[in-house]
């Protein structure tokens, strides 16, 4: 153990603790811009490269960047004296000499570290001028990239090579020519990039942000002649109400209801009536493939990867061509939503596919994408029109005057807004599979589950396994959230030495909840874990927990759809990868 005194104050560490860590340890708070570690997600960035961070070491000539600077025994540290003031504030002026002045339309404006930080630091004159550096901007369907506004602080370098394992993003050139860019300074679109998000998320400034998509929703709620629909996915009830100033972890299921309501949605309908519906035809699809494998069948490909996560479909497709056979061909809830509402919903309000405009809400920006994609239209009208985030349609609730937390809570239309809680815990890492479970066990076994809970499918390690007792027959179960992750249960399948039945992926930390899309957690990843629990809370308090016996899925299989994996669910519900 190592023994110093910060701020007068005796502090015991272990080694090779930083002095920022220490710090933390005792409440003291020292700012940072490139700093950043989420505990239990493999995310570390610390570079040392704004400089914000420094401390004053008595004994040493320099001040010393706290974020990687280790702890020694018997060091007394300053960490907000005149001298350390003053340093950060002549840093944070240098770094704002080389910064756009357009706070007042930035996407990021209110939300901005950098921001804050001119503030906290009261910054109201920039001493130094010169050249400015200056990027094309970079439009992709799903993500904006505004390289002025970049700090060079490496975080989405960190998060898109080290978390996320894509490596599309990374430093070119050297010193005041130095930008974060795709290889040849490519734009995202024609990169590998995934669109998963995890730069956005990171990124202090407005320097990547999401393609805003509001003014189209506004566009349609006023188009005459349109009926606008929208569905909202899991994990956005358990993060909007941040956006209010409610404490991370509320649900405010009811209260997005009401606001959608009031800004003009005919009807509000919820994508986790299609996550049920994506459980019939995943599950379909598991126990077959299950079943020809435990007959001998030496051609079934197992395991089965769940594919309802458009950044984890990109991944494989680019990185994973070999293994593009594995994936479930299931949609995903939000596209299988889109062709319902087309093909189905459309119909029964007696009005043409084109004037049904459907809009989703989702925690996610790789959604914007997959929206895009061709095979999710027909003659050029896409089954999901558009795509907003958790923050865009936070935009619009204040846009629109709402007061959000005075709202009182509604229920969402039926038939396609009706869910149980299997659908509820998509949203979060290892949801995706126990709905599944929940409903394949009773399928395979024809038995009714001892417990609808799984914990040993729950938590917020990068993989995790678990096996599952189909009265008598073990089914083993992978999960990976992290691209990162992902990839390494993606090579032991590779290599064939996977011994799964069936593996969840997520591209997004947490899962759903933390994805590109939701607002900011600054790092923190406890306001992930209070996401999750919030979902799993929404699960427990529904009465029904089994996508099999969700009465509106059945009926629109009895109505419409024929049998999961159908001819016609087939058509309308299952898709194709491409390598
Ligand atoms: Fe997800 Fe989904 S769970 S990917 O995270 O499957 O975005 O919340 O909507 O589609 O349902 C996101 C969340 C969804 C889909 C669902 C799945
Ligand atoms: Fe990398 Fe994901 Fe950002 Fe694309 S969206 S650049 S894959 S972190």
């Amino acid at each position: 153990v190592i023994q110093l005194t910060i701020d007068g104050k005796k502090v015991v560490v272990s080694e090779g603790t930083t002095l920022l860590e220490a710090a933390k340890s005792i409440g003291v708070t020292i700012p940072s811009l490139c700093y950043m570690k989420l505990d239990d997600l493999n995310f570390e960035n610390r570079p040392g490269s704004c400089r914000i961070c420094v401390v004053e070491v008595e004994g040493r000539r320099n001040l010393a960047p706290a974020c990687c600077t280790p702890c020694a025994d018997g060091m007394v540290v300053q960490t907000h004296n005149l001298r350390v003031i003053q340093a950060r504030r002549t840093v944070l002026e240098l770094i704002l000499s080389n910064h756009p002045f357009d706070c007042l339309i930035c996407a990021k404006s209110g939300k901005c570290d950098l921001q804050a930080l001119a503030q906290q630091l009261g910054i109201r004159q920039i001493h130094y001028s010169g050249e400015k550096s200056h990027y094309k901007c970079d439009a992709s369907p799903a993500i904006l990239r505004d390289m002025d506004k970049c700090i060079l602080c490496r975080r989405c370098v960190t998060a898109c090579n080290e978390v996320q394992t894509v490596g599309v993003l990374s430093p070119v050139y050297r010193g005041f020519h130095s930008v974060v860019a795709p290889a040849f300074e490519m734009d995202l679109d024609h990169s590998n990039c995934t669109y998963c998000g995890q730069c956005v998320a990171v990124c202090p400034t407005g320097a990547l942000t999401e393609q805003d998509n509001t003014w189209m929703v506004l566009d349609a709620l006023v188009a005459p002649g349109k009926t606008v629909v929208v569905q909202t996915a899991p994990a956005v009830r358990a993060a909007l109400g941040e956006e209010f100033g409610l404490p991370p972890g509320t649900l405010v299921t009811g209260k997005m209801v009401a606001a959608l309501r009031q800004l003009g949605f005919k009807y509000v309908f919820d994508t986790d009536f299609a996550a049920d519906l994506t459980i019939m035809e995943e599950g379909t699809e598991l126990l077959d493939r299950l079943k020809r494998h435990l007959e001998g069948d030496a051609t079934v490909k197992l395991p089965i990867l769940t594919s309802c996560c458009p950044g984890w479909v990109k991944f494989f497709e680019h990185q994973f061509p070999e293994l593009i056979d594995i994936p479930s061909t299931a949609k995903s809830p939000q596209q299988m939503f889109g062709a319902v509402a087309k093909n189905y919903f459309a119909k029964q309000l007696g009005i043409d596919r084109k004037d049904l405009v459907v809009v989703s809400v989702m925690p996610c920006l790789a959604k914007k994408y997959e929206c895009s994609r061709p095979e999710f239209s027909t003659d050029g009208d896409p089954d999901v029109n558009i795509s907003i985030s958790t923050r865009e349609l936070a935009q619009l609730i204040r846009h629109a005057n709402i007061d959000f937390n005075m709202l009182a809570d509604e229920e969402f239309d039926h038939p396609l807004g009706e869910s149980t809680g299997a659908g509820v815990i998509f949203g979060t890492t290892g949801g995706v599979i126990e709905a599944a479970v929940r409903t394949a066990y009773e399928v395979f076994t024809g038995q009714p589950l001892p417990r609808v809970d799984f914990d040993v499918l729950r938590g917020m390690e990068g993989i995790r396994c678990a096996t599952i007792d189909f009265a008598g027959t073990p089914i083993h179960i992978g999960i990976a959230h992290g691209l990162g992750h992902a990839r390494r249960l993606l090579e032991e399948i590779k290599a064939g030495v996977s011994s799964y039945h069936a593996i969840e992926i997520m591209a997004c930390p947490g899962g759903c909840i933390g994805g590109g899309g939701q607002p900011y957690h600054h790092g923190n990843v406890e306001v992930l874990k209070k996401r999750a629990a919030a979902l799993y809370r929404e699960d427990a308090n529904k009465c029904i927990r089994k996508s099999h016996e969700n009465p509106y899925v059945m009926a629109l299989y009895q109505q419409f759809l024929g049998k999961p994996c159908g001819e016609l669910s087939h058509q309308l519900l299952h898709t194709h990868y491409f390598d």
